[in-house]
C-alpha cells in the first residue's frame, strides 16, 4: 500500500478524460487499495483516479461516519438522474480550502463494476449522490470550480498558484 500524490487545480492534467478500465486485474486492485488509503489519509469522502494522475474510469468513495463503508465504482455509467436538483456546498481534495455551492441531481442511479470486477448498481441520494456526481465529473476532466462564475474561478486559480508557490519554498 502507498499514499499517492493528489494533483491540485489548476494542473491541466485534471482535465484529462479517463478511458475505461480494460480489466480488473492485480494492477487495478493495487490501485484501489492505494486510492482508498490516500482518500482516508486526506479525510476525503471520495477520490477519482484522475486526481492521482491515472486516467482510467475508477472511483473510490466512503461517505460513512465510521469510515468503514468503501464503495468502488469502475467504469460507472449513469442509468438515471432525478429531475429534482439542489445546490450543495462542495469541496475537493484537488482544490484545498475552497468550498462553494454546486447544483446537482438530488438522486442518481449508477451501474458499475465493483472492486472484484463484478457488475453492481448503486441507487444514491443525499451526500452519496453529490459525491458520485462530483467524482464522475473528475473522470470527464471536470473540476467543481468550473461550475462557478469566471470571476470566482479566476480568484481561486490565483490563490491556488500562490499557495503552491509558497509550498515549494
Ligand atoms: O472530500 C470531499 N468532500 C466533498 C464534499 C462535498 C462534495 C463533494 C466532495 S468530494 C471531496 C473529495 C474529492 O475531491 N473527490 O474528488
Ligand atoms: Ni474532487
Amino acid at each position: 500500500m502507498a499514499l499517492l500524490p493528489i494533483l491540485c487545480f489548476p494542473d491541466p492534467k485534471l482535465h484529462t478524460v479517463a478511458k475505461p478500465v480494460q480489466q480488473v486485474d492485480a494492477r487495478i486492485k493495487a490501485l484501489i487499495a492505494d486510492m482508498l488509503e490516500t482518500m482516508y489519509e486526506a479525510k476525503g469522502i471520495g477520490l477519482a483516479a484522475t486526481q492521482v494522475d491515472v486516467h482510467e474510469r475508477l472511483i473510490v468513495i466512503d461517505v460513512s461516519e465510521e469510515r468503514d463503508e468503501a464503495l468502488v465504482l469502475i467504469n460507472p455509467q449513469t442509468v438515471w438522474t432525478s429531475p429534482e436538483m439542489h445546490i450543495n456546498e462542495e469541496g475537493c481534495l484537488s482544490v484545498p480550502g475552497v468550498y462553494d455551492g454546486v447544483q446537482r441531481h438530488d438522486a442518481i442511479t449508477v451501474s458499475a463494476l465493483d472492486g472484484q470486477g463484478k457488475p453492481h448498481t448503486v441507487q444514491a441520494d443525499g451526500l452519496l449522490a453529490v459525491c458520485i456526481q462530483h467524482e464522475m465529473d473528475h473522470l470527464m476532466g471536470k473540476v467543481f470550480v468550473e461550475y462557478l462564475s469566471p470571476l470566482k474561478r479566476n480568484r481561486i486559480k490565483t490563490k491556488m498558484i500562490k499557495a503552491q508557490r509558497e509550498d515549494q519554498r
